[in-house]
């Protein structure tokens, strides 16, 4: 892999500077949580780093990824498009910067909403993104204290407080998300 402040560089130009200093906390958040549950730190750090890339790009040039790549599912396009750039950034990166590892591309791709059986290092990536101590979800805090020892039960919280927020406020969720959360519960 390259190293940490490659990537770092490389991601850099395309995210606004409050959107850098978040994607460094994540990173921070999820080498701790890699290293307290034996997933592999230099994965996370990878996955982290990159995990937002494509949180900036133009609606229409993630909704053209989505019906061009036919392994994007295109039930993405009748859902919010802040949740397009998790799997679009996974299929741009794998592009843009060739990183083929699928475990890497995998975390990116579910950051947002979870999935279905997700792997230790998209667990670490997805609770890194929820509870980096810019976070102030409500609830974030509960889910800190969850993951100093439980990581399944703090996916599991994180989830339960989004599905909450989004309904609450009549929005649609995603159906990974439910998967996610079924998968846990
Ligand atoms: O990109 P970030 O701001 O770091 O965070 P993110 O990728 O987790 O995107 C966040 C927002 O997406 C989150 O605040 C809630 C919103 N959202 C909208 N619909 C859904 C959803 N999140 C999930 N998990 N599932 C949804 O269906
Ligand atoms: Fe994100
Ligand atoms: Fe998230
Ligand atoms: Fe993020």
């Amino acid at each position: 892999y390259q190293t940490r402040e490659d990537l770092l560089e490389f991601v850099r130009p395309h995210l606004k500077q409050s959107r850098f200093e978040h994607t460094v906390r994540v990173t921070d958040t999820a080498v701790k949580l890699a290293e307290r549950y034996g997933a592999d730190v230099e994965k996370a750090e990878v996955a982290s780093i990159l995990h937002d890339f494509a949180k900036h790009k133009p609606k229409e040039e993630l909704k053209s990824w989505i019906l061009r790549e036919e392994k994007l599912n295109n039930d993405l396009l009748s859902y919010h498009h802040e949740l397009w750039h998790g799997p679009v950034g996974a299929f741009m990166l794998k592009d843009e910067l060739q990183i083929q590892d699928e475990e890497i591309l995998s975390a990116i791709a579910a950051h947002t909403t979870g999935k279905k059986d997700m792997t230790l290092l998209d667990k670490v990536v997805f609770l890194a993104d929820y509870i980096e101590p810019g976070r102030n979800f409500e609830g974030v805090e509960e889910v800190r204290e969850i993951a100093e020892n439980n990581l399944n039960e703090a996916c599991l919280q994180s989830l339960v407080n989004t599905v909450q927020f989004l309904t609450n406020n009549k929005r649609t969720v995603y159906p990974d998300t439910i998967h996610a959360y079924n998968a846990l519960v």
